[in-house]
């Protein structure tokens, strides 16, 4: 039974459709089975020597090729075309990244990866748990050495560029820690009809990890802003899938009304000790309940925009229409609005899609329910397909942007298949919708009601 927010009208049905997104990637071992030669240069950027049939990288090939490997072929000139590497051919069988538990993989060029619902069921989001969206190839880890960081913060609207160490910026500001949420803009994005292209998430590209580190005001006020100042951009060391070192894979941001907040953050921990690699060690900002593609990983440089920021996937990407249109429209970017504070949506965590319950006995249900800038006011419940609604428990957040978390009890009036639906409602009143709300072409906001299934028998 699949563990799913609401399914397409016409299942199967409709053709991905084109979008400015890059080309949906398929993992390593697919790309080579199908055409190991152009793999080669849909992966690395590298086109093998026509006569020699002998790789030739060009810098950037290498490059993305090094980045993968975390060091750099020695001999690549002597590399056969279309041979994946040992090191990865070996390895991505089943594809996991150390330290990781349990995440569904969707891509392993770049890495993405979900947490089934069961698995979000802690308070705090363990590091094992946490979801991983990449758009480039991140930096190799031994390049993420906390003792050797900087940040550089600089801008139009930075009136004293300055660069810091990161022991600097431990040791002179003060370090605060919040619970934050942070959710993809494509959750969801699975149950588009007609599809979207991009990573096909379900429930899981989400959650709440205590985050610690120092206020991102505290740096900028440091450094003197602007009166002029608009926005904040960021830049990380990961890598562009061409491997080109001129181009950045995503340099996204946010509005200074949102980078002035007490909890936007650059952080350094991640649940009280170092934030994983994958997840933007040593430094990245967070920016809870706003897309999470604003939270910038392994962060070495902000700028300080008298504009919206124009960095790579500002335009063309996290953008939804400013008005509800018929599905499959394609709309001008003018017609088109950034995704800043994330809808009101929750998830059932207990109990896991596909239980056996017996039908004497009352069943503990709960989850988690978050609003972006919000707070939760109300969560529902429902096992009659939403004819009617059971009020749940709901607790206050651990702090602001905080999920929150929410319980009831059910019984079930006989033996048979049940679906538990859940649906939570901010402060302003507004709910989740139980079908797929405003589509979009990439398709991001989906806060459609989490169900699971359960057989009472
Ligand atoms: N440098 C950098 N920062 C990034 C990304 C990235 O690819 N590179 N992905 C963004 C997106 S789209 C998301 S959803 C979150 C995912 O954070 P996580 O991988 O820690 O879950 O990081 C954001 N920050
Ligand atoms: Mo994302």
């Amino acid at each position: 039974m699949k563990d799913t927010a609401f399914p397409r009208d016409t299942p199967g049905m409709g053709k991905h459709i084109t979008s400015s997104e890059p080309e949906p990637t398929h993992g390593l071992h697919a790309a080579y089975a199908a055409d190991p030669e152009n793999a080669d240069e849909r992966v690395w950027g590298r086109r093998a020597d026509p006569v020699t049939r002998r790789g030739f990288l060009g810098q950037s090939g290498l490059a993305a090729l090094a980045a993968a490997l975390g060091a750099p072929v020695v001999f690549h000139d002597k590399m056969p075309a279309g041979l994946l590497p040992a090191a990865l051919a070996q390895s991505t069988e089943p594809f996991s990244i150390p330290g990781k538990d349990g995440l569904v993989y969707l891509n392993d060029r770049p890495v993405n990866a979900e947490t089934p619902a069961h698995l979000l069921d802690d308070e705090v989001t363990p590091a094992k748990h946490f979801f991983i969206r990449n758009n480039g190839h991140p930096p190799a880890e031994a390049d993420t050495d906390p003792a050797q960081w900087t940040l550089r913060v600089e801008g139009e609207s930075c009136l004293q560029p300055r660069s810091f160490t990161l022991e600097e910026l431990k040791r002179d500001f003060t370090h605060h820690s919040y619970r934050l949420v942070i959710e993809c803009g494509g959750n969801g994005r699975a149950e588009f009809n007609p599809p979207a292209t991009g990573n096909q998430w379900t429930v899981g590209a989400i959650g709440c990890a205590e985050w610690t580190g120092v206020r991102l005001r505290d740096v900028l006020e440091a450094c003197g802003i602007a009166d002029g100042a608009v926005y904040v951009g960021y830049y990380g060391a990961d890598v562009h899938l061409s491997g080109d070192p001129a181009k950045s894979p995503i340099s996204r941001g946010v509005p200074m009304r949102k980078a002035l907040e007490d909890e936007t953050l650059l952080a350094f921990a991640m649940n009280g000790e170092d934030i994983p690699w994958i997840n933007g060690r040593p430094l990245r900002l967070v920016a809870g309940g706003w897309a999470a593609s604003v939270s910038g990983k392994w962060l070495n440089r902000l700028v300080v925009r008298d504009r919206v920021h124009d960095g790579e996937k500002m335009i063309g990407s996290y953008k939804v229409p400013k008005f509800p249109v018929q599905p499959g429209t394609q709309v001008p970017e003018e017609d088109m609005r950034i995704i800043e504070s994330m809808p009101v949506k929750s998830l059932i965590t207990r109990p896991q899609s596909g239980l056996t319950h017996p039908a004497a006995e009352v069943l503990e249900v709960r989850g988690h329910a978050w609003a972006g800038d919000l707070t939760v006011a109300e969560v529902w419940v429902s096992i009659d397909f939403g004819a009617t609604w059971k009020k749940a428990a709901l607790k206050k957040p651990a702090n602001r942007l905080a999920w929150q978390r929410w319980n009831t009890e059910l019984t079930f009036p006989q033996p048979g298949y049940y679906e538990i639906w859940a649906r939570a409602v901010d402060e302003k009143g507004v709910s989740q919708p139980m079908v797929v709300p405003g589509w979009n072409s990439h398709g991001y906001l989906n806060n459609a009601c989490h169900r699971v299934a359960v057989q009472v028998g």
